[in-house]
């Protein structure tokens, strides 16, 4: 048995785990109570870690144009390719489309190898999609994409505002610290602007449905506001701010008053006027925002909107307060540091600046350095399609499913030149467009760093053994580099070693001459410094503790030391030092709802799925809480557009199309709807909805705007439904509508079509009964509605099939639970061909507890049998919720619910 202490892959809260590994190679998982961001809560994801690492689907050897291939032809064949492209065509003929999911070693590298070897800026990153607005917000404001806050300032508030973030969902473990804090400290108050009342409302004391894409308005209409009684922090202001003269009379012209505001964002007067109120009388005050501010086409405007208010405040850089951004991937921030977009240079330069890139230039001791930035992914992607950009590597993203305007990208990859993947997945919607596909170790598997939301840098360790021929990311790129010629630069033995230059380098004329020796946070010329873990032995990397950045260390000190907060001493990054007030006009989204698409489409995320669900996509336990793509709409919209709660729809946007299940909800509001983000064609027939996401960007910060596309709803009218579960993997291409899930045991199949088979008999034995050997089929034939089919092999059941033409399906959990038997007996074989399951077992419901498998009706049983009355007896009842605490919003809501009788 081993344990190790290792960082969650999935989200920018950066969770300490432990993993245990046992004799028989069963892996456990569970939170590290001494990580300072967790403190030994994981939340759904978190907690099923050890059900996403098995190989099932994994990619293990390199692969040439479909083929298997060794990892020297395959090297060599980028690598050439790489060089033949760039002598033909130039160097901003090629490029790297990377992740927030890589390590800082491997980002670092591959950075290094586009901007300092190859000579091109065109290394753009899925962060583009996810925090390029609140790069630009924080650089226009303190002249550095600095976080100003930590986690703990959320325990340390007295008002925490939630904008455009679904913190019980995306950041569950910070909602759990919310929730923690709330309950230590009544008098803390949640406020949440969010168009959709998600299951954050669930702790909210006020929620703002706002129209989607009017927040500027709102913190306009503040900033007016605070202004107007006198709730300015002067002394900050003059002292350590810049123009806020000009901000003030921008904010208000364009949000006079409370009416004028509430009107824009379809507020009321009253809910505007209180949340000002409380925001100008509550000194320690949190805003953190997320996707809802940041993916807009003037998100950058929104997130400055929010930090004049912090500035003309002074709440920013003391406990319990300031704008906080709360990051959306495990690296996302250590992408930023070492200069993953397009438009930064390594360790937080500016490639336009002609000090900074002589600094980088002469500490890699590189062939050149770029001197403008590169294309953002958008634009990158363009680029590919009109075939200025002949050969790409992309590493440890799925374009095809994340991008807007997702079939173009699919478009632009098919008749690329040269496309690389780097994946450790076999089978994804851009593995499937690869010339080469490099198999990458992935989580648990490799080692290296990652910093979370609040500036935190945490180790992740390896613990399991090398599958197949995989290997680290940063390798890869190293290889080929060195394949390309560039030996000099790309000779590392470890990830130690990059992250050795790496933290360097982020010191090299980094600090004030008199303090030289002292790395002290205070010296540094640039926000971003860990120099001071430079020279770290390989061992001191081994079992580094968590650290936030700037890391300092001072003259004879033992140890180093992080930096919780920034700003606490009033330097800002900027020329004169001092923060800046931006002016915000605040503008609409690019594309307005009309006559032919009347409906704005909002996408995101749902509890327990991880993006393109590459990973989540296999656990059984995640899979049940939301297993279908789905359309959220309100009443009064489904019922004008014809669409009934549980049947499909097809949803059209100017770029693409989808057919997904309808949930009816007054959660929405009229006139929004809105659509999960991860669905794949390995999940469902047709629900990339990244296919009808508008590819209109931020002009300043190039970040696409994934929540508001102009659609229009139609009914997905068919003949009939059905579903199969089946031990073995199908393909289900057959039918016009399918949706797989993985269950425990077997595959689940939500099937439906448009027009009948010939005959249902050799229809459904065809896709189940592959061979004839051993096979028991029993079915069950009704003309006028249904069929249903069961095979068994010796006593157990194989697959069933279950169609109608009526809205009437049998329970899938009941026929669930007989894969977990390994003998069937006669009367549970005769209900499966009735078709009803025995009376005594009921069906438990959609899943709610993901931890447990506790589904929705049981729980709902529990609370009017027993009269439940908290979440706390419902955890003592049946379990549910008292491990991650995920599915705590929903229990509370179901608690909430009119009693029937
Ligand atoms: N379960 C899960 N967690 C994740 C991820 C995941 O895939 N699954 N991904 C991670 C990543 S990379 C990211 S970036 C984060 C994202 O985390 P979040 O930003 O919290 O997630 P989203 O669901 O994209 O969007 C947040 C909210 O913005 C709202 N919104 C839409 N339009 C507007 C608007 O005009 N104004 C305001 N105020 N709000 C609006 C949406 O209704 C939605 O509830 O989550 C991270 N955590
Ligand atoms: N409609 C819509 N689209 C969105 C968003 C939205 O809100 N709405 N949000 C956007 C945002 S914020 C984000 S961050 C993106 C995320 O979108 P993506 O980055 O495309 O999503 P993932 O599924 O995380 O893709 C990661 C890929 O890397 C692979 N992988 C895992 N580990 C490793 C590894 O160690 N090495 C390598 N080389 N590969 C690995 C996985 O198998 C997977 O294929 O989606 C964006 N797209
Ligand atoms: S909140 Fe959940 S997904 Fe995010 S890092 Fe923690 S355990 Fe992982
Ligand atoms: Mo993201």
């Amino acid at each position: 048995m081993t344990t190790v202490n290792t960082t969650c892959p999935y989200c920018g809260v950066g969770c300490g785990v432990v993993v245990t590994r046992h004799d028989d190679g069963q892996v456990s998982v569970s939170g590290d109570v001494d990580h300072p961001s967790n403190f030994g809560r994981l939340c759904s994801k978190g907690a099923a870690l050890g059900q996403t690492i098995g190989l099932t689907g994994r990619l293990l050897h390199p692969e040439v144009n479909g083929k298997a291939s060794d990892w020297g032809h395959a090297i060599k064949m980028v690598a050439q390719g790489f060089l033949d492209i760039i002598n033909s065509d130039g160097p901003e003929a090629v490029a790297f489309y990377v992740s927030g999911q890589l390590l800082t070693e491997d980002y670092y590298v591959a950075n290094k190898l586009m901007k300092g070897y190859i000579g091109s800026a065109n290394i753009d990153t899925n962060s583009r999609l996810c925090m390029s607005s609140a790069v630009a917000a924080q650089k226009r404001a303190f002249g550095s994409d600095t976080v100003p806050c930590c986690y703990e300032d959320l325990e340390r508030a007295k008002l925490i505002v939630l904008t455009g973030s679904n913190t019980a969902w995306c950041h569950p473990v910070l909602f759990q610290r919310i929730v923690q804090a709330k309950k230590e400290n009544p008098d803390l108050f949640v406020v949440v602007i969010d168009p959709r009342r998600t299951a954050t409302c669930d702790i909210a004391d006020m929620h703002l449905a706002l129209m989607s894409g009017t927040d500027a308005v709102l913190f306009n209409g503040l900033l007016a506001y605070l202004d107007e009684v006198g709730e300015v922090n002067s002394l900050f202001v003059n002292g350590f701010t810049e123009g806020v003269a000009e901000a003030i009379t921008v904010a208000r012209e364009t949000a006079p008053d409370t009416v004028y505001v509430a009107e824009q964002c379809g507020l009321s007067q009253l809910d505007v006027a209180s949340f000002f109120r409380l925001f100008a009388r509550t000194e320690r005050v949190v805003s953190v925002f997320s996707q809802g501010i940041n993916q807009s086409t003037s998100g950058t405007d929104k997130i400055n909107a929010i930090i004049n208010c912090h500035l003309l405040t002074g709440r920013i850089g003391r406990p319990g307060m300031g704008p906080f951004s709360f990051t959306g991937q495990p690296n996302a921030m250590g992408g930023r540091e070492v200069g993953g977009l397009a438009n930064q240079l390594a360790a937080h330069m500016a490639i336009e600046n002609a000090q900074h890139r002589a600094i980088v230039q002469t500490f890699w001791q590189s062939p050149c350095i770029v001197n403008k930035p590169g294309l953002n992914a958008v634009d990158l992607f363009d680029a590919v399609s009109e075939g200025r950009i002949k050969a790409l590597w992309i590493m440890g993203t799925n374009p095809v499913v994340s991008m807007p305007n997702a079939d173009k990208v699919r478009q632009a990859l098919q008749h690329c030149e040269l496309v690389v993947v780097s994946d450790c997945m076999r089978y994804t919607d851009t593995t499937a467009l690869a010339n080469v596909l490099f198999p990458a170790l992935t989580w648990g598997e490799k080692d290296g760093t990652v910093t979370n939301s609040e500036r935190r840098l945490s180790r992740q360790r390896l613990f399991l053994p090398t599958p197949g021929e995989a290997r680290p990311d940063w390798r890869i790129v190293c290889d080929v580099a060195k394949a390309m010629g560039y030996h000099q630069g790309f000779n590392y033995s470890s990830a130690h070693d990059i992250f050795s230059e790496h933290a360097a380098l982020s010191g090299y004329n980094n600090h004030s001459a008199k303090n030289a020796t002292e790395k002290a946070a205070e010296n540094v010329i640039r926000d971003f410094d860990i120099s001071a873990l430079s020279s770290l032995s390989e061992q001191q990397y081994a079992v580094l503790q968590p650290i936030q950045w700037p890391v300092s260390i001072k003259k004879n000190a033992a140890a180093c030391s992080g930096t919780s907060r920034m700003f606490s001493n009033g330097r800002f990054f900027t020329d004169s030092g001092k923060a800046q007030f931006i002016p915000i006009k605040p503008k609409r989204p690019k594309n307005s709802p009309d006559s032919h698409f009347p409906l704005v489409l909002n996408t995101g995320r749902i509890r327990d799925q991880w993006h393109t669900m590459t990973r989540t996509g296999k656990a059984a336990r995640l899979g049940d809480h939301s297993p279908e793509p789905y359309l959220a709409i309100h009443p009064n919209d489904a019922r004008h557009y014809q669409v009934v709660n549980g049947g499909l729809a097809r949803v059209q946007s100017v770029w693409g199309e989808v057919t997904v299940r309808v949930q009816i909800t007054d959660q929405q509001q009229l006139g929004n709807v809105f659509i999960p983000m991860h669905w794949n064609t390995q999940f469902a027939s047709n629900a990339r909805v990244g296919t009808l996401v508008n590819p209109e960007v931020d002009p300043l910060s190039g970040q696409p705007e994934f929540k508001h596309t102009p659609v229009r709803v139609h009914p997905y009218h068919c003949q009939w439904q059905g579903f199969i579960l089946s031990r073995r993997d199908l393909s289900v291409g057959r039918s016009d509508y399918w949706v797989r899930v993985v269950g425990e045991q077997f595959y689940r199949y939500e099937i439906a079509g448009q027009v009948h088979p010939e005959d249902w008999a050799v229809w459904a034995r065809k896709l189940l009964c592959q061979s004839a050997e051993n096979v028991n089929w029993v079915e069950f034939f009704d003309a006028a509605s249904r069929y249903r089919g069961v095979r068994f092999i010796a006593n157990r059941i194989e697959s069933c099939i279950f169609i109608s033409t009526k809205d009437e399906l049998p329970s899938r959990q009941w026929l669930a639970n007989l894969f977990q038997k390994d003998i069937v007996s006669d009367a549970e074989r005769a209900t499966v061909i009735s078709g009803k399951p025995p009376r005594e077992e009921n069906d438990m419901g959609r899943i709610v507890c993901a931890c447990f498998g506790v589904g929705e009706n049981r729980i709902a049983e529990a609370i009017e049998k027993h009269g439940l009355d908290s979440v706390e007896a419902i955890g003592q009842s049946l379990q549910a919720g008292t491990n991650c605490g995920s599915c705590l919003p929903e229990l509370r809501a179901l608690l909430s619910k009119p009693k029937l009788s």
